[in-house]
């Protein structure tokens, strides 16, 4: 969502500034903004509703220039896409102000400092922070203990940062519920929400804890707590590649990470998968011990990630022999749940700042769960610094919103948790020989797999004047279905439904006619015979099917019906081979119908809000 970007420097720093915003722009966003300050106090803003190049424009056509400065996209919750509510948000040309998050109890604020004399010019939540930090200055000795006071008032989620055009040499930081990092430069210091937007200028950087407030001048980081004592915190060296935000030739983050996916998957194995089962040791420390008694498994997720949840119950319950649920995050953290005995709670992540999935963690803590276990793509996010154990799913930085190599590395990542869990419950050496060696083969099947993209390319031209389609699949490819239509929906806008095809007939069959393609999912495995009879009931209705199918399940293609043969896998990797056609086929449609592929419309890459 949001992206914030901050440096103080002795050099002009409005192009580290503006390329920040660049590397933050897959996130998501509607407007974006900078604020600079010279060292004489001169204070500049600048805002634009649209992309950041706009932004860059009217900083170019304006020459503006500052050593301090702040800037900010913004994905608007409180208050439309306007000039006006885009950050940062000023307090008497005084105070600057960017922010993620939502300040809860903002309009209770806004009356109290609306009655203290201060003039609102947009209708955002983040003004009131301004204007509380400028209050507390009065009584405050500088900005940082102003800024503690002002954060104390503030119910909900924040990362913010503020200047004061009064001294130009620091910002004051401080993050509850929205993740910030500190970079270290030569005499030079950054802030950002994201590591991402600082990799040209700095890879050393602090994460700042919850609850901390931090002031930055270009030689020094002073840090207190959420009690307001001092705190050391560690410095990282980033092992994020420099050039993470680059598309590397491809047209699209989307499609350059599509094709990513056999090294990732590759990194993700490499050194956990052995010929004979797992490297010991690959869940962290202390998680042998904890894994050994886990009878039971509680996923929680949301989008794409919840869709690995899904698929991973499959293989839990069926290799493993341990029970699993899997819920969306936000639905589990407000209702009452049971706790199974020997319970394990997993949440799934790519960006492992999901504000409902993090939440749903904070609270599981407290029901008794055993332990808690993070499948993540982010190290240093908020969720993998909060369970007692993480699992890096190790696939580099995902720009595309739509996720693609994240959601395989994680599938990837379930199943050796499937081996590691199996082994005390009873996992049979068959099974277990079965996903070792199909694991080994994933990386080359899905080279092969990609292969397909041609004809895929082809097949999106009949889509691309579709208004809905039904996605089909069963077993541990329901799941898949379900992630084929969200990728369609999320980068087309056509609207996409999956089921698994078993329900035809509860109702989904009323719909069928020949201007719904039904995208069936087919690889050779035991319920095939049952889907072959699902896809003669579409073709009865008049259906018109693309059955993306295993050549040994002998579908052939006919007037209502176009195969896609996809190249024979092992069963455990099934799941991961068939969602790659799919990815593909979204991609392409999008291409046709010309939309944002890497931006659509609504959408952000990390949902740091509820
Ligand atoms: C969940 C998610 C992603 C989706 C989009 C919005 O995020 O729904 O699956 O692609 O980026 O958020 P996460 O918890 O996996 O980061």
């Amino acid at each position: 969502m949001c992206g914030i970007v901050g440096a103080v420097a002795e050099r002009n720093v409005v192009e580290i500034l503006l390329e920040g915003l660049k590397r933050l722009e897959y996130r998501g966003y509607d407007s974006a903004g900078v604020a600079l300050l010279d060292s004489d106090g001169n204070l500049t803003r600048l805002r634009r509703t649209g992309k950041v190049q706009e932004l860059a424009d009217a900083v170019a056509n304006e020459s503006a220039l500052g050593a301090t400065g702040i800037a900010h996209t913004r994905w608007a919750t409180h208050g439309g896409v306007t000039e006006a509510n885009a950050h940062p948000h000023f307090s008497s040309d005084r105070i600057a102000v960017v922010h993620n998050g939502i300040i809860e109890n903002y309009l209770e604020l806004r009356k109290q400092l609306d009655n203290a004399g201060y003039t609102f010019t947009s209708d955002t939540d983040t003004e009131t922070i301004a204007h509380q930090v400028h209050e507390e200055l009065k009584s405050s000795d500088d900005l940082l203990s102003a800024v503690q006071k002002a954060v104390k008032k503030f119910h909900g989620a924040y990362g913010t940062v503020v200047m004061d055009r009064e001294d130009p040499s620091r910002v004051v930081v401080a993050r509850s519920g929205s993740p910030l990092v500190i970079g270290l430069g030569l005499g030079e210091n950054f802030i950002a929400s994201d590591q991402l937007a600082l990799l040209p200028v700095t890879r050393r950087f602090i994460f700042l804890e919850e609850g901390d407030v931090a002031e930055i001048t270009r030689r020094t980081v002073k840090i207190v707590d959420i009690d307001g004592n001092p705190v050391e915190r560690d410095i990282v060296d980033s092992v994020v590649e420099h050039d993470a935000g680059d598309k590397g030739g491809y047209r699209h983050y989307m499609l350059k990470e599509i094709h990513e996916q056999p090294t990732v998957v590759r990194n993700a194995l490499k050194g956990r998968l052995l010929d004979n089962g797992l490297a010991e040791g690959i869940f962290g420390q202390g998680a042998d011990e904890l894994l050994a008694k886990v009878q039971h498994v509680q996923i929680i997720a949301c989008g794409t990630s919840y869709h690995a949840g899904m698929t991973a119950r499959y293989w839990l319950e069926q290799y493993a022999n341990v029970s699993c649920n899997v819920e969306i995050a936000s639905e589990f953290r407000y209702r009452k749940s049971f706790v199974q005995p020997n319970s394990l709670l997993v949440t799934i992540s790519q960006s492992g700042e999901t504000a409902d999935t993090l939440a749903a963690l904070r609270l599981a803590k407290e029901l008794g769960y055993m332990g808690s276990l993070t499948v993540c793509n982010v190290p240093g996010s908020s969720l993998v610094r909060e369970s007692d154990l993480a699992f890096m799913t190790k696939a580099g930085a995902e720009i595309g919103v739509a996720s693609t190599k994240a959601f395989t590395t994680q599938l990837t990542a379930f199943l050796m948790l499937t081996l590691a869990l199996g082994q005390h419950n009873g996992l049979s050496e068959e099974d277990g020989k079965s996903i070792i060696s199909a694991l080994q083969s994933l990386p080359a099947k899905l080279e092969e797999t990609l292969l397909l993209s041609e004809g895929i390319e082809d097949l999106a031209e009949e889509f691309a004047d579709k208004h809905h389609s039904l996605f089909l699949g069963r077993g541990d490819q329901y799941p898949i279905a379900m992630e084929g239509a969200l990728k369609l929906k999320e980068i087309s806008y056509i609207h996409a439904e999956a089921y698994a095809s078993g329900e035809l007939k509860h109702g989904p069959l009323a719909l069928i006619d020949d201007e719904m393609p039904v995208i069936v999912v087919a690889p050779n495995n035991e319920l095939l015979e049952k889907l072959k009879s699902n896809v003669e009931e579409v073709r009865a209705r008049g259906g018109i099917m693309y059955v993306f199918a295993d050549k040994q399940a002998n579908f052939q293609s006919d007037e209502t019906m176009r195969v896609i043969n996809v190249p024979h896998c092992e069963a455990p990797i099934a799941p991961i081979i068939y969602t790659v056609p799919l990815q593909l086929l979204s991609y392409y449609v999008a291409l046709i119908k010309g939309t944002d592929v890497d931006q659509p419309r609504n959408l952000a890459k990390s949902v740091t809000v509820e």
